[in-house]
């Protein structure tokens, strides 16, 4: 377990990135239904015969229901709903033009500059922090350092779905080491390694970028601000989120030809989970480490306005509420943004955080909370200061 305690460092300014296109629950389902029927369809003997399952069709209504997701944004919407492809199209660029994942991470990069009024010699460091960067290296945080021209330094860091609150108790550490501001990126393409054939997670996630603006409680902001009182970061293996994707999958293979992932049903090669352990797991401990956490800074549940959850399922946010302050939060107490955006992985809570917190009086205090894959999971507690 990992936590600081000095406000010392503030946040001063949040961005986001939405992408253009909006998938509904209803077109989504219809997609995947039209190629169960089609499956089903070309399988029908082999079905027949007992030697194929037929696969089952999915539905709004469990969608919401199981989850809260109404909509998602994406990179692509046709690829994803062509069910020849049913994968986003995202068209290869030349290593000259900038990379889409540092692109949208750009894009949030400037909304925040902008908010804070903050040009790019007032940043000496730059984190990308997501679940899944585009490449090995160079890293896609040095593609953004080099694109807004920051003259400093870059690195990736990925802690799924936990990934922007390490990345606030990193930049945070950097700053104690003697940097001005940091800037903390969560660009998410989560569409690129969702299966939308199977019915069991094709709904869940949503494409995003956001970003955090870190600086010394002495610096120069002018805007809001927005002390860290507290970080807390605890990991703990499970294999019950796990994406087997990576650079040894080429050498995997005895022989022929390895595996296409889009076209391999079996493949193990993109996002998988046992959600229903997930939720029985995850709940308990990321309630343990809010409670333990607020009371180890000294501030009460109820002294805390907001709590900016991580959103991948709006029950399990609502359980978390509950174990944490001992009764139903209300939605100011806990906003949602799941239902319009689904699951960005680690730019949920920063989502959350971004849209819900322009009625915060010096003195408020929140608690932002990113957890998911490793298991993982992060608590940065903040007071509103100006
Ligand atoms: N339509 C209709 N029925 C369905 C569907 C569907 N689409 N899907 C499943 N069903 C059926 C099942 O077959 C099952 O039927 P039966 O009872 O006959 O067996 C029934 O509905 C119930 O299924 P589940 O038990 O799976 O349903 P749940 O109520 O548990 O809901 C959830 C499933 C929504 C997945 C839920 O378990 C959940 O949200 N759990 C928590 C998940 C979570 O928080 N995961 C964290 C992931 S985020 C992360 O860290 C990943 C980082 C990497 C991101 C990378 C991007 C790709």
């Amino acid at each position: 377990m990992s936590h600081s305690t000095a406000a010392d460092v503030r946040i001063v300014a949040t961005g986001l990135y939405t992408p253009p296109h909006a998938i509904s629950n209803e077109e989504l389902v219809d997609a995947l239904n039209a190629y169960v029927a089609d499956f089903n369809d070309k399988n029908a003997d082999a079905i027949a015969a007992g030697d194929v399952e037929p696969l089952q069709p999915s539905s709004p209504e469990f969608i919401e229901k199981a989850s809260g997701i109404k909509s998602r944004f994406v990179v692509d919407k046709e690829g994803i709903l062509d069910i020849t492809r049913m994968a986003p199209h995202i068209a290869p660029r030349p290593n000259e033009d900038l990379s889409l994942l540092a692109e949208m991470g750009v894009t949030a990069a400037r909304d925040a500059m902008r908010a804070a009024d903050l040009k790019p010699q007032d940043i000496d460091g730059v984190i990308c922090a997501a679940s899944n960067m585009q490449r090995a290296y160079p890293a896609i945080a040095v593609e953004i350092q080099d694109a807004l021209g920051i003259d400093g330094f870059a690195f990736d860091m990925n802690v799924a779905c936990a990934s922007a609150t390490f990345g606030i108790e990193t930049g945070l550490g950097l700053i104690r080491a003697g940097a001005r501001r940091i800037l903390m990126v969560n660009p998410e393409i989560c569409s690129a390694h969702l299966n939308f054939r199977n019915r069991d997670c094709h709904f869940i996630f949503g494409d995003v970028a956001t970003a955090v603006i870190l600086e010394r409680n002495d610096g120069a902001a002018t805007g809001e601000t927005w002390e860290i009182l507290g970080t807390r970061l605890k990991t703990k293996f499970s294999n019950n989120i796990r994406n087997n994707f990576g650079f040894l999958n080429h050498c995997e293979r005895e022989t022929g030809a390895p595996a296409d992932p889009q076209t391999d049903p079996a493949t193990d090669k993109l996002f998988m989970q046992e959600g229903r352990k997930v939720f029985k797991e995850v709940v308990p401990m990321v309630s343990e480490l809010i409670s333990g956490h607020l009371s180890d800074v000294g501030v009460a549940p109820e002294g805390v306005k907001r709590f900016w959850l991580h959103q991948a399922n709006l029950a399990m946010n609502e359980f978390i509420a509950r174990k944490v302050l001992g009764r139903d939060a209300t939605r100011e107490e806990a906003p949602v943004v799941l239902d319009e955006y689904a699951n960005t992985s680690s730019a949920g809570s920063i989502i959350a955080f971004h849209k819900y917190k322009a009625d915060f009086q010096p003195g408020d205090i929140g608690v932002i909370c990113g957890f998911g894959a490793g298991y993982s999971a992060g608590s940065v507690i903040v007071r509103k200061a100006s």
